[in-house]
């Protein structure tokens, strides 16, 4: 069979510089082995390039040549596979053919979605597209209980929001929807389509009049989203929309299959973002709708916030510190931050949250900005920081707003008490010390305001409120008898920040690509099992098979001896500095005995950054503010003035901060006990970890569904398709992985009577 493979005339893609591949074909195959066993093939491609080879009939069977480890030609396949709807149909399951389909479909024929087995490929349109009105959920709705190749309907989000639907329904079990893909890929918006999906697929929401759309627990499931939005996302270099946050939002199910709640986690906001934000980029949408909208709020609240009338043209926020790290980006494209500050008092509205509730949140938010701009000197020939805090207009504007003493503020600041054997003294914080501190404290609300907004809809659509302290709530949920109403399922999206690769990457990469690595292993396992699954059915021998897991990174990172095992140690440390931890990285990591060798990498500038060989391609991590950005704390005397304030809602909002882990973020036992026992603080390290391990221990106990949303050029051009770009992603998404796993085991499936029909008789195309 081998040499029949390749023979005169057959089509093979060629490697090409320019343009990844092109087609070629075999012009000379001779017919008989050498003496030395091999075959001379001779090939040419459409730029009349001409490479020969020698190979083994071995060589051919696996593609490539055991001496040179080279690689024979892949194979094309025949045009009648040019558009077909799932990949593994191709014959040939290889890097350019795969691109070939899914470029001919998505730039031809205007064909975003793609299967690939039991991954749906999404490639970002760019533009509107008219495929998720409610008559096309009718349509796939309309399919119910088919399976795909019975039913006459292009791939689509749809489909899979159909099956995990009716996967649900037959096997009354809970089901996970996995959108995963690059920043600005498509995620957000694919996991916003198929909660629509749910949403309407048995009613029009679009239909309902007013006040019935207003409390229908649909409307209040999808109005999370330009909550969520508002406050979670932000303008990247990547994204006008990126998210900051990972979620997972589980629909809830009645036994009718009907949505009764929903119930929403949130995974580590990036909290830097409040007082820096890197050029082109900007804060979270929420401060420049505030800013923008300001007009619609009551008189009394206006002058209170000053959030204008300081100067007229002030109002976009271009006065606030935190607003204009980055010059030049207050206003994104086709975005209109008034009209959408609206529609988030809407939506805050649909799910409970009122108006003067909502103030409440603004009056924290204006303080926040305002918070930013106090000014913090050095005394004269020091570099101790003083406040001052008579004079400083936004000291006086920001305490007022937040209900705390500017003199006890601009003090606890600018000197930190130092606790010596029982002996209190203070000592002056530095000007960079005291920013840090002003700047702690702002993310600190900030992050508050976050959390407390996800518990509030938690406790208005999770069908009353988690119990404070409940462990685990999907167990405790499944197996508790409350409210005598059981037999509840959920259907639940993923949707986290994709694997980020920056110019600069900092400790925010580290955890996002830290929280990809970790799905991407729960991603191989499932597919591997579902190989064996297939081989075992076939009674195939397949223990030969190998495949590569990334166990080795998740071992590096969050192993006994690991990163965050250092990373804690060293910023629980009094003395511990961005410059001690990453001494102790290498002289623990990077010893040549050391079993991470070959994934933690040493930098080659000296001690500024690590690299850290990941899945997706390598990484280097700059040191800089780890330690700091991870003990994510604010000092005792912070905590405490935010504590006593007179502002009740900020002392509501901060003690929901002060639990975290309890559960929106984190509700493993490893969690709560390590608190309990050691008192200690919890670092945003171990937060995170906690919470990925709720998180993957929560998906085994569901069925899962993987969409692999793909952004096709960097200039967000409709309809362009960038092959290099494509082929990367896939491969670090894990569709390339699947497929490379997959032609390990046995490369092509073929149906006995296709098999005859090709090699049977005389071949009719080569
Ligand atoms: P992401 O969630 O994957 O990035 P988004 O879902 O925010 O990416 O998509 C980025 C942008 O691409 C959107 O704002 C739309 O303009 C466009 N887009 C995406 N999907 C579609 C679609 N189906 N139809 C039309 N336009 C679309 V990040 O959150 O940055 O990782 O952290
Ligand atoms: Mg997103």
């Amino acid at each position: 069979m081998a040499e029949s493979i390749y023979s005169q005339g057959t089509k093979v893609w060629f490697e090409d510089k320019e343009s990844g591949w092109i087609p070629g074909e075999v012009s000379f195959c001779s017919l008989l082995a050498q003496e030395d066993g091999t075959v001379e093939l001779t090939f040419v491609n459409q730029r009349k390039k001409e490479i020969t080879m020698k190979a083994t009939l071995e060589d051919i069977a696996r593609n490539s040549m055991k001496d040179t480890k080279q690689s024979l030609p892949p194979l094309c396949n025949a045009p009648e596979y040019d558009q077909v709807n799932d990949l593994t149909q191709l014959p040939y399951l290889n890097e350019p053919s795969i691109l070939h389909v899914i470029r001919n479909r998505y730039s031809t024929h205007k064909q975003l979605y793609t299967y690939s087995g039991i991954v749906l490929v999404a490639i970002n349109p760019f533009t509107e597209v008219q495929i998720y009105g409610q008559d096309v959920i009718q349509m796939y709705a309309g399919a119910a209980g088919k399976k795909r190749d019975e039913i006459d309907l292009d791939p689509h989000l749809f489909t899979i929001a159909e099956e995990a639907y009716r996967a649900m329904q037959r096997d009354s079990r809970d089901q996970t929807i996995i959108v995963s893909g690059e920043s600005g890929a498509g995620k957000t918006e694919s996991a916003k389509y198929i909660m629509r999906y749910m949403a309407s697929m048995k009613s029009d929401v679009s239909n309902l009049i007013h006040e019935e759309a207003a409390s229908s627990v649909e409307h209040q499931v999808l109005a999370t989203n330009p909550i969520l939005e508002a406050f979670g996302n932000a303008k990247t270099s990547r994204n006008d929309n990126s998210s900051r946050f990972g979620k997972y939002i589980q629909i809830l199910f009645d036994s009718n299959s009907t949505i009764v709640g929903a119930r929403i986690r949130t995974y580590l906001l990036e909290r830097s973002r409040i007082s820096f934000q890197q050029r082109s980029e900007r804060n979270y949408h929420i401060f420049y709708q505030l800013c923008q909208g300001v007009a619609s709020l009551p008189d009394s609240e206006r002058a209170e916030f000053g959030l204008d009338g300081l100067d007229s043209d002030l109002t976009d926020g271009k006065e606030f510190r935190y607003l204009s790290s980055s010059s030049s980006s207050f206003k994104i494209e086709n975005v209109d931050d008034a009209a959408n500050f609206s529609a988030t008092r809407q939506a805050l509205s649909i799910v409970g949250i009122d108006s003067g509730k909502q103030l409440s949140i603004f009056r924290l938010l204006a303080g926040i900005l305002h918070l930013g701009n106090i000014d913090i000197q050095h005394r004269r020939d020091t570099k101790d920081a003083i406040i001052d805090h008579k004079s400083d207009i936004a000291l006086g504007k920001a305490m007022e707003l937040l209900g705390i003493s500017a003199e006890d503020f601009a003090r606890c600041t600018t000197k930190k008490v130092i606790d010596a054997r029982g002996e209190k003294y203070e000592s002056a914080r530095t000007v960079d010390q005291a920013v840090g501190v002003r700047d702690g404290v702002a993310k600190f609300i900030y992050d508050s305001v976050f959390d407390w907004l996800v518990r509030r809809i938690n406790e208005s659509l999770g069908e009353g409120s988690v119990v404070e302290g409940e462990e685990d709530e999907d167990r405790t949920y499944e197996k508790s008898s409350r409210k005598g109403q059981r037999e509840r399922t959920f259907i639940a999206v993923l949707d986290i920040y994709g694997f980020e690769h920056f110019q600069t990457n900092s400790f925010e990469q580290f955890c996002i690509n830290y929280a990809n690595e970790k799905l991407q292993q729960q991603f191989i396992s499932h597919v591997f099992k579902l190989e064996q699954a297939e081989y075992a059915l076939e009674s195939i021998d397949w223990t030969t098979i190998d495949f590569s897991d990334n166990q080795p990174c998740i071992d590096l990172i969050e192993g006994r001896l690991g990163i965050l095992a250092l990373l804690d140690e060293e910023s629980r440390l009094a003395t511990g500095t961005d410059d001690s931890f990453i001494e102790k990285l290498n002289s623990q990591l990077k010893s040549p005995s050391s079993q991470h060798k070959g994934i933690f990498k040493d930098h080659l500038h000296g001690n500024e950054a690590f690299t850290i060989a990941h899945y997706a391609g390598d990484v280097s991590y700059n040191i800089d503010g780890f330690l700091e950005k991870n003990r994510g704390t604010v000092p005792d005397e912070h905590r405490d003035l935010l504590m006593g304030s007179t502002n009740a809602f900020l002392r509501e909002v901060v003690e929901v901060g002060s639990n975290v882990g309890i559960d929106n973020h984190a509700t493993s036992n490893v969690h709560h006990s390590s608190k309990a026992v050691s008192g200690r603080k919890p670092t945003q390290c171990s937060i995170f970890k906690s919470s990925l391990f709720t998180l993957t221990e929560a998906l085994k106990q569901t069925s899962v569904h993987y969409i692999r949303c793909i952004k096709p050029n960097e200039d967000k051009t409709p309809w362009m398709f960038d092959g290099g770009l494509v082929a990367a992603q896939l491969r670090a998404c894990g569709v390339l992985e699947t497929i490379r796993i997959t032609s390990e085991g046995y490369p092509t499936r073929w149906k006995y009577e296709e098999f005859v029909d090709r090699y049977g008789k005389s071949p009719t195309y080569r």
